[in-house]
């Protein structure tokens, strides 16, 4: 019976291959975005053949082109609970936990991601969820208003409902069930031009926190980005109002570096949608955006002090710069950062995997030899891992530049993981233990293939 199940993989796939289709037939500038990555990464690997080398080498470049992240925001704990069980079908887990109340966004977040090897290798597809703190909201009323909203709103289909249950009953989905549950599942993150209260209500929340407005005031949790991955996002940068597009002031996160660590992203601003409110009444809404990552390596907990360190150097002193300039002087307070592969290993700042290169694959055991001589004997290669997750700090600049700025610090100093686990129904994953496990098993599986 169980050999009938489609792998979760296998569902993952077409699931982003679904929700892409979708989100380009609801945003069409969202397709000129992707056209526009893969012209650049197109170019990228022409120019630079050792670049497509690594990474094919690295079961990266296969999954290029159907590599992108997206982002929903949700309202309450049984909607973000009944989403960790949507996930788990596909092979999806809640890692890592992200607070925004810090950047005066009421909101926390974990990503739905895959996390072996093999899983990341297929398709990588995450989605950052975000749990609307409706206890942040000052006004009693307001709060208990947004509450009995929520309430009334079921997200899910009852035939996802049902496919998740016989999943979780069966250990998986055949065929049929399967198409079934891709198309049943994508109804929940589906757009909506009809507003389920009336504009008053909505300018309440929205005078309160557009965010709040964009959770509550909508049939479900739209997709409200998606994000393919690019090799050179300074060139997409550069290119996307000559393609219509209207990025964001600057690029978020580290600067371009030779070896590229963590994640950049920008994105193209939110358009300004009509919506139909209860009672008939017309209005917009802007919540929709697209964005672009170029992903670097995951650095470890050494590593990223010292990356939210130089951010935050960088931060005093390119505040209010244009792009450029912003760049040229993040460059410059990174040169603290090394920025070669093997200093950046030996100094324990990013992670790495080892394997055996074909001089390795061929040589007989090698009694005593350390990691150290084996990889500078040629016979062991390590390659840096890359980063599957996100940077709460870029998110809060994401969240901003199509919030149309809206931050309150009053929000601040209200990280609370054990409320949003609770929320979850389970813990998050820790994302650091998550790459160390990889980079342990693969210096072990290279020892005992050698030194043994
Ligand atoms: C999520 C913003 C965060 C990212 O890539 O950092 C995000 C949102 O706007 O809901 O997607
Ligand atoms: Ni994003």
């Amino acid at each position: 019976m169980s050999t009938d199940f489609l792998s979760s993989d296998e569902i993952r796939d077409r699931f982003s291959k679904a929700m892409s289709a979708m989100y380009q037939a609801e945003v069409p500038q969202y397709s000129t975005l992707l056209e526009l990555v893969e012209t650049v990464n197109r170019e990228t690997l022409d120019k630079d053949p050792a670049l497509a080398e690594r990474l094919a080498a690295h079961d990266e470049l296969a999954r290029l082109g159907v590599e992108r992240h997206g982002a929903i925001r949700v309202g309450s704990a049984e909607e973000l609970a009944m989403l960790r069980r949507l996930f788990a079908v596909m092979g999806m887990f809640p890692v890592g936990y992200y607070d925004l109340s810090e950047a005066g966004v009421p909101v926390h977040s974990t990503a739905f991601r895959p996390i072996d090897d093999a899983a990341l290798a297929r398709n990588p597809f995450r989605i950052f969820t975000s749990l609307l703190r409706l206890e942040l909201i000052e006004s009693p009323e307001l709060r208990r208003r947004a509450e009995e909203i929520l309430a009334r709103r079921d997200i899910f289909t009852p035939g996802v409902r049902e496919l998740i249950a016989r999943c979780e009953a069966q250990g998986g989905l055949n065929e049929a069930d399967a198409e079934r549950f891709v198309a049943e599942a994508l109804e929940t993150f589906r757009w909506h031009q009809e507003a389920t209260v009336d504009l008053a209500t909505y300018e309440a929340l929205h005078e309160e926190h557009r965010l709040i407005a964009d959770v509550v005031c909508f049939r479900g949790p739209h997709i409200n980005h998606l994000t393919p991955r690019t090799l050179d996002i300074d060139e997409v940068q550069r290119r996307m109002p000559a393609a219509g597009m209207n990025p964001k002031a600057v690029i978020e996160g580290p600067p371009r570096r030779d070896c590229p660590i963590l994640l950049r992203q920008t994105s193209f601003k939110a358009l300004e949608e009509a919506i139909r409110f209860a009672g008939e009444q017309q209005g917009t809404h802007t919540a929709r955006f697209g964005e672009i990552e170029q992903r670097g390596m995951a650095l470890t907990a050494k590593g990223r002090e010292l990356y939210d360190r130089l951010l935050n150097e960088a931060r005093r002193q390119t505040a209010g710069l244009a792009n450029e300039e912003h760049q040229r002087v993040l460059g410059e307070v990174f040169t603290d950062f090394p920025d070669r592969d093997d200093e950046l290993r030996r100094q324990e700042l990013a992670f790495f995997h080892y394997r055996l290169s074909e001089a390795g694959e061929q040589a007989g055991k090698q009694p005593g030899a350390d990691l150290e001589a084996l990889i500078e004997g040629g016979l062991v290669v390590a390659q840096p891992i890359t980063y599957e997750d996100f940077l709460p700090v870029s998110a809060a600049g994401i969240f901003q530049s199509n919030l149309g700025g809206g931050e309150n610090q009053a929000y601040a100093g209200n990280a609370n993981r054990d409320a949003f686990e609770a929320a979850l129904g389970a813990p998050v994953t820790d994302e650091l233990a998550l790459y160390a496990e990889r980079q342990e098993a693969s210096r072990r599986r290279v020892l005992d293939a050698l030194a043994g």
